[in-house]
């Protein structure tokens, strides 16, 4: 079996400091977690960046100065920018890191309620506009689903020549207006992506452990943090993404899955070497 890739989502654009104090909004603070997260064993950094007060933002100068600041201290690992950004922003906004040539970002295919009054809006010629940005850039889009529908508009996509093979899913679950964390519902994604493509799986909330042992003995992979999760386990707030990175080690360990280093994952995943 492959050696696992584990995606450490470090900040996000919803979760705050009064769901977990350690959730990084200031430059300093997301070198410290990307930091963390990788020594206790994670190759890729998902990331979103605020401002200080820790306002969502897409800025590229913002993008670019906390990606170098992670690659100042940890030159190996891959830092993969989010192109989803928060509800509400515009396309170009929400591209703005692809101006930054990153190995990677996300590519979100399809639109879904978000909670409350909340849509995220990806329509087909979002996803096509964004499809063509990451082919022309060179960057490996890693496409976001929320749910089976959104790994048919991306098949869909593929064939017409917005999504380059082989693709990279990251089945996200168990938000509230996408597919449920269940494991009925890993099977049913897992079982609907090409034999060729790779995946990893975000659960949010309590189900990023249990479906984080699925994609583990499944042979695909794994991706923790605040974004989606702040809590270690029940009633215990994680100190850092570090700890969340570490269990996840800890569990592969005891299955007999290795990790894979940055080198290693863009083995895995085609990306330059
Ligand atoms: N913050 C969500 C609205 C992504 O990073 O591409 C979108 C999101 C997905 O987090
Ligand atoms: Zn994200």
């Amino acid at each position: 079996m492959e050696k696992l890739i584990i995606t450490a989502a470090i900040c996000g654009a919803e979760v705050t400091k009064e769901h977990n104090p350690a959730v990084p909004y200031t430059v300093e603070e997301c070198v410290r977690e990307a930091g963390l997260a990788y020594e206790a064993g994670a190759s890729i950094i998902h990331l979103h960046v605020r401002t200080d007060d820790g306002t969502p933002t897409q800025d590229k100068n913002r993008f670019k100065a906390v990606m170098d600041a992670i690659h100042a201290k940890y030159p190996d690992v891959i830092v993969q920018p989010s192109t989803g950004g928060a509800v509400g922003m515009t396309n170009d906004e929400r591209l703005q890191p692809t101006e930054l040539n990153p190995e990677m970002a996300t590519l979100d295919c399809g639109t879904l309620n978000f909670g409350g009054d909340e849509i995220f809006e990806n329509t087909e010629n979002t996803i096509k506009y964004f499809g063509e940005r990451m082919i022309e850039r060179g960057i490996k889009p890693e496409l976001e689903v929320f749910d089976k529908s959104m790994i048919d508009m991306a098949l869909r996509l593929n064939k017409k020549g917005f999504i380059k093979a082989p693709m990279h899913f990251d089945f996200v679950m168990g938000v509230n207006g996408g597919i449920a964390g269940t494991l009925r519902d890993f099977v049913f994604l897992r079982g609907s992506i090409p034999a060729d493509a790779t995946y990893t799986v975000a659960g949010v909330g309590r189900f990023e452990f249990p479906l984080a042992v699925a994609a583990i003995i499944d042979g695909g992979h794994v991706r923790v943090g605040f974004e989606d999760n702040t809590m270690l386990a029940k009633g215990v707030l994680a100190k850092s993404n570090g700890e969340l990175v570490a269990k996840v080690v800890r569990i592969a360990k005891e299955l007999g899955r290795e990790i894979a280093t940055p080198a290693e994952a863009r083995k895995i995943l085609g990306l330059k070497q």
